[in-house]
């Protein structure tokens, strides 16, 4: 039997999935003689708008402005053994199509022309430099705190100084991060990718007893955020996993003790909020790309890869 892991083997042998660390860490900077200095037309996101992750920096990209600074090409929905790969035009995916920057077919020859000796994960988002042909990051978040920042001498006025790292809060930011990516971001996946029960039933109740947390701060918060009126990037983080959760996260990683919208009144409304009241939350929100990658790409889970219609909608209008 070969001991190489297959790319699709997501748990670890005691049937815990741990999600591996991320491999590119510079930074874009402003300060003087940087290596990776912000520059129009220099960079390029690479996303598959399913993950969650990548869509952290597609929300801050648009809420900064920084959308005709920072080019994007959108992955296939589909993630195969040799990982995310780009749509061929005549395939007809909807916002998704071929990596025109490289003529890549697959992510991780973006990788390998980087580092031909690559043995990590080829993981979404990843920030590309054109200029060096190189990856500057593929951590989201370290990718959204330069986005915050580091093009503000180049975005128009009123999206400078726009820091949603918001300073005064940084501290409470950072401790909500800890336990909301350790519990909900990266929670579903470990409820979802558990191998075995003890390891499911474990990580399902802490997610359940984390979003009971988020509930209970956003009812005591004077709203509508958080932490309080003021958007930050706790919210921007939490976001993209609470709206994957009724279409996608209950059925699929069986995160079914409560749903959003029947369960979570307080949760529901801040969620509604952000997706019908700040355009960067829902045009960067693809629901056709979020069922179909999870459904049809963990044959694992879902062996046939028939996609549930329901809940429908995936998300209800404000009246309800
Ligand atoms: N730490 C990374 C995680 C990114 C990540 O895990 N992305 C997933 C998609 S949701 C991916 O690309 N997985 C492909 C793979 O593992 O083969 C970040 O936050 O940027």
């Amino acid at each position: 039997m070969s001991t190489e892991t297959k790319i699709t083997a997501w748990a670890s042998k005691d049937g815990e999935f741990r999600r591996q660390a991320s491999s590119f860490r510079d930074q874009i900077s402003s300060a003087p003689d940087a290596q990776f200095p912000p520059e129009e037309g220099r960079y390029h996101l690479y996303v598959s708008y399913a993950c969650p992750w990548a869509t952290r920096t597609l929300i801050v990209r648009q809420l900064k402005g920084l959308q005709d600074i920072i080019s994007v090409s959108v992955v296939h929905w589909h993630l195969g053994e040799k990982g995310w790969r780009f749509a061929e035009v005549d395939e007809k995916i909807p916002d998704a199509g071929p990596d025109d920057l490289t003529g890549a077919k697959f992510l991780r020859e973006i990788y390998f022309s980087v580092n031909p000796e690559y043995t990590g994960r080829f993981t979404v988002p990843v920030l590309w430099d054109k200029k060096l042909k190189t990856i500057v990051n593929n951590e989201s978040s370290e990718i959204i705190r330069m986005l915050y920042t580091e093009f503000d001498g180049l975005v128009a006025n009123e999206y400078k100084n726009l820091n949603f790292y918001v300073p005064g809060y940084a501290k409470q930011i950072d401790e909500m991060n800890d336990w909301i990516y350790d519990t909900i971001n990266n929670g579903v996946y470990k409820s979802g990718f558990a191998t075995t029960q003890e390891a499911y039933e474990r990580n399902v109740v802490r997610l359940f007893e984390a979003l009971d947390r988020v509930e209970d701060t956003l009812k005591r918060s004077d709203g509508p955020y958080l932490l309080g009126k003021t958007l930050t990037e706790a919210d921007i983080r939490l976001f993209p996993t609470i709206i994957r959760f009724d279409p996608v996260y209950v059925q699929h990683f069986k995160c079914n003790i409560k749903m959003i919208r029947h369960d979570y009144p307080v949760i529901h409304k801040w969620m509604q909020h952000l997706y019908w009241d700040i355009p960067a939350f829902k045009d960067t929100c693809n629901f056709e790309h979020i069922k179909k990658h999870y459904t049809k790409s963990h044959t694992q889970i879902n062996p046939l890869s028939i996609t549930p219609v329901g809940p429908v909608p995936d998300i209800l209008p404000k009246s309800e």
